[in-house]
């Protein structure tokens, strides 16, 4: 299983090159890294596992964090609010996005960076994602709120760019007149 020992950290060059794009069908390797990727996500937000392997909860995870410069992420958000969001997705794309913007009003935070970087991450509100799942099948979703946000979170990752390259360095919580916090309404 993955745990925080194979997560790279800040620093590491696998976080700031792009990553590979995936050719099919996956190696069972692959398919099988795929599948860890997403259990570390179930495990690192289950409190009894998060304790015992000592993981710090997260919603996504990028292979390049594991120092596999492939381009596919995990994604589980099942908790309040919207319709749960749980997927591996190889060679993924923003189709298309809204011009409204919005932001987590805590700001982010990254599983490959030990330190918390205040300020507000202006993402696209709501973005239609397109992609294939391990097996090849084509997935295509509309995405909003904290799915939204954490998709581009990841899809940054695999190109080299990590959170808070988008912070305003001057003014970390400024208003940003197209954006709105996530889970204030539409
Ligand atoms: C806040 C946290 C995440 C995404 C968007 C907002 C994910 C944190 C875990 N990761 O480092 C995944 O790359
Ligand atoms: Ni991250």
């Amino acid at each position: 299983m993955i745990t925080m020992d194979q997560i790279v950290r800040e620093g590491h060059p696998a976080l700031r090159k792009r990553a590979e794009e995936m050719t099919f069908p996956l190696t069972e390797e692959e398919k099988e890294t795929a599948r860890q990727m997403l259990e570390f996500l179930k495990n690192s937000q289950n409190p009894e596992l998060s304790e015992k392997y000592g993981l710090r909860p997260g919603i996504g995870l990028a292979a390049n964090q594991i120092a596999l410069p492939k381009r596919m992420f995990a994604i589980h958000i099942v908790d309040e609010g919207s319709e749960p969001v749980s997927f591996v997705i190889v060679n993924p794309k923003i189709a298309s996005h809204s011009g409204a913007r919005s932001f987590l009003p805590g700001g982010e935070g990254c599983l490959s960076v030990d330190r918390e970087v205040p300020g507000f991450v202006p993402r696209y509100a709501k973005v239609t994602v397109k992609g294939f799942t391990p097996d090849g099948e084509p997935i295509k979703r509309r995405l909003k709120g904290l799915p939204a946000i954490a998709f581009q979170h990841e899809l940054d990752h695999l190109n080299g760019v990590l959170f808070y390259d988008h912070i305003d360095p001057d003014d970390p919580f400024r208003d940003y007149p197209d954006a709105r916090p996530v889970g204030d309404g539409e």
